[in-house]
């Protein structure tokens, strides 16, 4: 509580609701509790409420202990840590930081009004993030590796302000904030650069590490890399235990079902390394967040519920004053019946109105109020604007073992904005402030400017030697130097020769099998590497089994942060399930979403650790980009490198499986993504190459690339794959010759089959059974569609920049052939349609695709009924000979 409270004020915080049958018989009861609770201390207390819980249950009368608790700070005044800092000294910082991040915005906005930005999330947040700054997230240096910390998107201008008195940024930079391309460095390599809307890894790459502009997707993330902190920690690959996770996250934001959906993880794995700071400020884009309720209350009992530790930092230092005086609980009673939506209007209101509505409701209100000034009434605040509360408060957490804490800090939003937009409606977006609203924020934080300064929204540093900014360096190396930072410094780790684990794929010699089959043979050889295979980490999402996995359970284990309490079912098979604490194996269990999020921590350890890793998600493609393709998003900005594995893929491959599970449009959607290498091979051989090849690249040459290969559960002959195809395959396509039976007849036309993933075996047989009619076919097989598009954009673009034009390398490959082209896939036709354009000119090209919904049927029914079969493909290409 704020100040001690007196047992009768938190009854009546406790009971307003609630109308007694028999008084005395209660206060018989209180007592009776309170002379045990004095006598015999709180640890006898809740030995005696347990005893009552379990005799209620035994009862059975129905009774469930409420998870909400007052609403009131969770620490009380005597349990709060003495403040460390110099609190005059962080108010004046706090004061600056939101200035120029505001200047900034607005700054923006009178020359482009395009450009938006936002003031009121960092103006709620900017105390949340000064004190971790001064007292709480450590950077990365000789003697720490750093806590990874996750800012609220909105509030970026604030973090670029702090950099800018840190001296990492210069005046010029702010000055082009949100303007990347017109900024001197983007054009010239040199000056000014410009500033990421939100923090994009992709575009200041120096600065910062974990995107969290698109809502949800922070959350769930800081959940999945504290957990990989644990995981690399008991696999003895790093030390990760001094270290912590810190998530700054809006109220609003808690609604995303991504934010929410790892709570029960998060609890059940004990990451007590993991702090999320809730910024309730009790409104989010459009309006109130629970205008009708209280968020806070329900964030309380969800966090609660799931098993996190709960602090709730509701009121400030001078709240405990009057939470003292309040003898009859009046205080409480009040809160209890305020909703958010009417919290909003206090907060946009000034302290005459804030007296007459808030403290006017009652008598013992009112003479709460009596001693104050209207001004006084004006500046009480809230939790997550008093530096001193929120101290206390990350202190806490900081130190709590067992579980993650949350930290429900009450805010304004647009904190200090005055009439022209704390707690107003629209103050989401607002940007446009008059010469009134920027001398009335001066005066409100005491900023050293003059009214010309103010109204020309100048930016603002103290001098060098000032105590202001000894203070903040100091205490900034204190914790490890400047931050948000991005590293990308890690050991090359050799990779094994690709005959070393893939001979019998790229040697394959006829042999039956799928691509899936023959990825996992390699995976499981992979893993033996001594050097490379510890860092191998394989994700599932509950399909293990699926894709014939289940042989890695005993072979490197499940991870487990607690190893195996039970003898499993299967113990006597060799095949036996293990979890252990070395496990290597990510289980995740059905969720989509937190496996890409623990693919994405172990995708980017090479930066967030300095230790390479190599994930290999292996899902349903159908649950991957579509539905989880906004995390890959992210993933890419924050420049994963991995491989995402889309098994059973196809719309025709995965035969009985129907609408929800065929895939067709998984290589459209990888396509769109700048840095993602998508491949669709149909051979064994073909897959091997590529997976050796991303290896190289992403663990070796360090590149921020990731792949996405499709692999299929289809058995059939595997063929030799010469070595001097690697090349090509690499590059999207190849001349597959080993297909010809020697059953050609005569030659009378020409015409060239390319084919891809699932339907290059129904090419195959198309051009088998053209050339048993004495149709002259060539078959390419198309290993990457997005590769060969990629190489023609970038072909055309060189060719309109008046550069030395090169042909496409898919009109190469198609030059020493002539006649029509047929391409057929398992996807939409979108996918082959790309590459038309860069086919050599005058070709007719005929493309074959799955549009449309899947259903369940056999592979042959359904590639008929899509068009996409041999008899299809022979069909198309007489058709384009006619
Ligand atoms: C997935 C997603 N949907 C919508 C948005 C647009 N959006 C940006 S901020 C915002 C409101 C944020 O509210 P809250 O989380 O409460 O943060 P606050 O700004 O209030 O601190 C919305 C809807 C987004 N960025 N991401
Ligand atoms: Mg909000």
């Amino acid at each position: 509580m704020n100040a001690p409270i007196s047992a009768s004020q938190m009854h009546a915080l406790l009971n307003s609701a609630v109308t007694d049958p028999d008084p005395q018989e209660t206060a018989e009861w209180r007592d009776a509790f309170d002379a045990l609770v004095r006598t015999h201390g709180a640890q006898r207390a809740r030995q005696m409420l347990d005893e009552l819980a379990r005799m209620a249950r035994e009862r059975r009368i129905g009774w469930q202990p409420e998870l909400a608790t007052p609403y009131v700070n969770t620490i009380a005044v005597d349990q709060q840590l003495a403040f460390p800092g110099d609190l005059a000294i962080e108010e004046r910082l706090a004061s600056l930081m939101r200035w120029n991040a505001l200047a900034m915005v607005v700054r923006a906005n009178h020359s482009y009004g395009e450009l938006g930005g936002h003031v009121a999330s960092y103006a709620s947040a900017a105390d949340l993030f000064e004190v971790g700054f001064n007292h709480f997230f450590h950077a990365r240096n000789d003697q720490h590796h750093g806590d990874l910390v996750f800012f609220q998107p909105h509030s970026s201008p604030g973090v670029y302000a702090r950099a800018f008195l840190e001296g990492r940024l210069s005046e010029d930079d702010l000055a082009h904030y949100r303007q990347e391309l017109t900024a001197p460095a983007f054009t010239q390599g040199t000056g000014a650069r410009g500033l990421s809307s939100y923090p994009h890894p992709y575009l200041m790459p120096d600065f910062w590490q974990f995107p969290t502009g698109s809502m949800g997707i922070g959350p769930i993330s800081s959940i999945y890399h504290a957990r990989f902190m644990r995981y690399l920690t008991d696999r003895q690959l790093q030390d990760c235990s001094a270290r912590k996770v810190w998530g700054v996250f809006g109220d609003g934001e808690m609604d995303e079902p991504e934010s929410m959906s790892a709570l029960t993880l998060a609890a059940r794995e004990k990451l007590d390394n993991l702090v999320w700071v809730v910024n309730c400020n009790l409104q989010r884009l459009d309006g109130p967040v629970r205008g009708n309720g209280r968020i806070i209350d329900e964030l309380e009992k969800l966090f609660a519920g799931a098993g996190w530790n709960v602090i709730k930092l509701v009121w400030g230092s001078d709240w405990d004053g009057l939470f003292a005086r309040d003898t009859t609980g009046a205080l409480a009673r009040a809160f209890a019946h305020t909703v958010d939506g009417q919290m909003q209007t206090f907060a946009a209101k000034d302290g005459r109105f804030n007296r007459e509505s808030f403290f006017g409701q009652d008598p013992e209100l009112a003479r709460l109020a009596q001693g104050m000034t209207d001004e006084q009434i004006d500046r009480l605040k809230r939790g997550g604007h008093d530096l001193v509360k929120i101290h206390a408060a990350y202190a806490a957490a900081a130190v709590h073992v067992g579980q993650p804490t949350v930290i429900l800090a009450h805010t304004k939003k647009g904190y200090g904005m005055g009439a022209a937009g704390q707690g107003k409606m629209t103050t989401h977006s607002h940007k446009k402030f008059e010469s009134a609203d920027l001398i009335g924020f001066r005066n409100r934080f005491n900023l050293p400017l003059s009214d010309e300064q103010a109204t020309s929204l100048a930016f603002y540093k103290p001098a060098d030697d000032s105590v202001e900014m000894l203070y903040l360096k100091e205490h900034r190396a204190a914790l490890g130097g400047s931050m948000p930072r991005r590293e990308t410094a890690c050991d090359v780790v050799p990779k094994p020769e690709l005959a070393a684990y893939a001979q019998f794929a790229v040697a394959a010699a006829g042999k039956e099998m799928s691509t899936t089959m023959a990825f996992v043979r390699m995976l499981g050889n992979l893993m033996k590497d001594p050097t490379l295979g510890p860092r191998v980490v394989p994700i599932v999402a509950d399909e293990a089994r699926t894709f014939g996995m289940a042989n890695l359970f005993k072979q490197v284990g499940i991870y487990s942060s607690v190893g195996q309490r039970y003898s499993p079912e299967d113990i006597d098979s060799i095949l036996s399930y293990r979890e252990a604490t070395d496990g290597q194996i990510l289980e995740e269990g059905i969720s989509e979403a937190g496996a890409i999020a623990s693919w994405t921590a172990a995708a980017t350890g090479y930066s967030v650790h300095g230790l390479a890793m190599l994930p290999f998600y292996i899902y349903y493609s159908m649950f991957g980009f579509q539905r989880v393709g906004d995390a890959i998003w992210a993933a890419a900005d924050q420049r994963a490198r991995g491989f995402l594995l889309g098994a059973t893929s196809g719309r025709t491959t995965l035969g009985g499986e129907g609408l929800q599970h065929q895939d067709g449009s998984s290589h459209l959607v990888a396509a769109t993504i700048p840095n993602c290498k998508a491949y669709d091979p149909g051979f064994a051989g073909e897959m091997a190459v590529i997976v050796d090849a991303g290896i190289r690249e992403m663990i070796v040459e360090q590149q921020d690339v990731f792949y996405y290969v499709t692999l299929m559960n289809e058995n059939y002959a595997q063929p030799d794959v010469p070595v001097e195809a690697a090349a090509d395959i690499l590059r999207g396509c190849w001349r597959y010759e080993g297909w010809r039976d020697g059953s050609a007849t005569a030659v009378q036309a020409q015409v060239t089959l390319m084919g891809s993933g699932a339907i290059l075996t129904e090419v195959v047989k198309a051009a088998q059974q053209l050339a048993a009619e004495g149709i002259a076919a060539e078959v390419i097989s198309v290993t990457s569609w997005s590769e060969l598009a990629r190489d023609g954009q970038a072909c055309e673009a060189r060719a309109l920049r008046g550069e030395q034009a090169n042909t496409p390398f898919i009109a190469q490959q198609l030059a020493a052939s002539h006649g029509p082209v047929i391409a057929a896939t398992d996807y939409v036709r979108a996918v082959p349609e790309s590459v038309r354009a860069f086919l050599p000119e005058g070709r007719r090209y005929l493309t074959l695709g799955t549009d449309g919904f899947g259903r369940s049927d056999t592979r042959a029914a359904l590639r008929d009924f899509f068009g996409v079969d041999a008899a299809s493909i022979v069909r198309a290409a007489k058709h384009a000979l006619r």
